[in-house]
């Protein structure tokens, strides 16, 4: 390739809260030490390659609006999108990207062609890789695009289409350890139902758990390093998806035994179409130590469809950036941008613009939470309120030979009276927003 698809754009630089500068970092300073880890360190972003240079523009009402010079159906389209794939990685300075199966090769006409130009693509990303110090957070197969999918991957009614799905799954982990991700993804992205009247509910949740042992045991057979991660989402496409947020996919996990070697991608916009918040379903997952990865965008709140648009409220990051900090850290997950820039954004700086501000309030948040955590201030708050719970007869309730019929004599015998205490949430949130 010789011309750049980016032009003149030079790669993109911190410069700080002060710059007028649309192609420069405001926030993310990727070098900046907080906690003992630098920006980068903590966050980890990469770019994904779907909403990027697979998706062309289209919607359910309109054709692509995006003139892209590659085209996906050739494997010459998709070397000449790989070029711009990694251009767009090193102007950017992300360390990161993901991709599906689907989005980096065609399909062609067979599931061994699907392979061979998979295999092909792998060998070429290596290079680039090792070329550009590019590192890959993960990988995942795409099993809810191809009509045979329509009715499930796993969980589908028909054997043929289960079997499909265990091989294309197969390849996909290869191509990932072959490039040493550091995750493997399984979205479930069909993996539900449209109507119980024609679903074996208890069958197909069968299958799924069947599915995914195998993917484990595939995993450590290959020697395969990398955290396997499941994607929870509660509908789109199909009207109910078993995987469907952090507290369902947990019981699943446990139900089947594999909550020791599954963690969780929690997406941002997936968590507010299960009506709950981003820092609820970090908070949960990370007490059930099931926090993986974050992939990170926002959900239009009136739509109520996915939206998939580049974070811009750091306010709104902070207090699950707060969790993530406070159990560690995400790696060797990271923040993927599952996001991408509206359909009438059909410059190719559009993209870059997309991440910047996406990283740049990520960036932000992550430097108010460890200013929140470095002050003590909320956790010395938050100790103080269950404080009660340090006296002896208070702790002995929680352990085992406690008894509801003893607990009634002391409160009987002591006169136990609660008292109430404000639990002072405005004074909390009045104290998040100074960290801004
Ligand atoms: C779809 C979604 C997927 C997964 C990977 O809503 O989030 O792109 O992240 O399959
Ligand atoms: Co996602």
């Amino acid at each position: 390739m010789t011309k750049r698809f980016f032009g003149d754009i030079a790669p993109v630089r911190y410069e700080g809260p002060k710059s007028d500068n649309p192609f420069a970092f405001r926030h993310y300073d990727p070098a900046r030490v907080v906690m003992g880890k630098t920006v980068a360190e903590h966050l980890r972003p990469a770019v994904c390659y779907w909403h990027n240079f697979a998706w062309m523009g289209s919607d359910m009402f309109g054709a692509p609006t995006f003139a892209r010079p590659w085209d996906g159906e050739t494997m010459e389209g998709a070397r000449l999108k790989a070029d711009v794939a990694f251009e767009m990685f090193a102007t950017l300075g992300f360390p990161y990207f993901t991709f599906h199966d689907k989005d980096v090769v065609p399909e062609g006409s067979s599931l061994a062609e699907f392979g061979r130009n998979l295999t092909e693509m792998t060998d070429r990303f290596a290079e680039k890789m090792l070329a550009t110090g590019v590192k890959l957070l993960w990988g995942t197969a795409n099993l809810f695009s191809h009509p045979r999918y329509m009715a499930g991957a796993a969980t589908n009614p028909d054997p043929d289409v289960f079997a499909y799905a265990a091989a294309q799954v197969r390849n996909a982990i290869d191509a990932t350890h072959r490039l040493h991700g550091a995750n493997y993804v399984l979205w479930g992205g069909r993996e539900g139902y449209e109507t119980l009247l024609n679903t074996d509910l208890a069958r197909e949740q069968e299958q799924l758990g069947r599915f995914l042992s195998m993917v484990i045991d595939y995993k450590h057979k290959i020697g395969f390093k990398g955290i396997l991660l499941v994607e929870p989402k509660p509908q789109e496409p199909t009207k109910h998806q078993y995987d469907f947020d952090v507290a369902t996919v947990a019981g699943f996990l446990h139900r089947f035994g594999l909550d020791k070697e599954v963690k969780l991608n929690i997406e941002v916009g997936h968590a507010i179409l299960a009506h709950h918040s981003f820092e609820h379903e970090v908070a949960v997952a990370s007490a059930l130590g099931l926090l993986g990865s974050v992939d990170a965008n926002r959900n239009d709140y009136q739509s109520g469809w996915d939206t998939d648009q580049f974070p811009n409220n750091a306010a709104e990051l902070t207090p699950a950036m707060y969790f993530i900090l406070k159990q560690g850290g995400i790696a060797p997950g990271g923040f993927n941008f599952d996001a991408k820039v509206r359909r009438q954004s059909i410059d190719p700086g559009d993209l870059l613009l997309g991440h910047i501000g996406g990283i740049d309030a990520c960036a932000e948040a992550l430097i108010a939470a460890a200013a929140m955590i470095e002050d003590g201030k909320f956790d010395e708050l938050r100790e103080e309120r269950y404080a009660g719970w340090k006296a002896p007869a208070a702790a002995a309730m929680l352990k085992p030979g406690a008894s509801l019929e003893a607990i009634a004599r002391r409160v009987e015998a002591e006169n136990i009276e609660p008292k109430p205490r404000s639990g002072r949430q405005e004074f909390f949130e009045n104290l998040l927003a100074r960290y801004l």
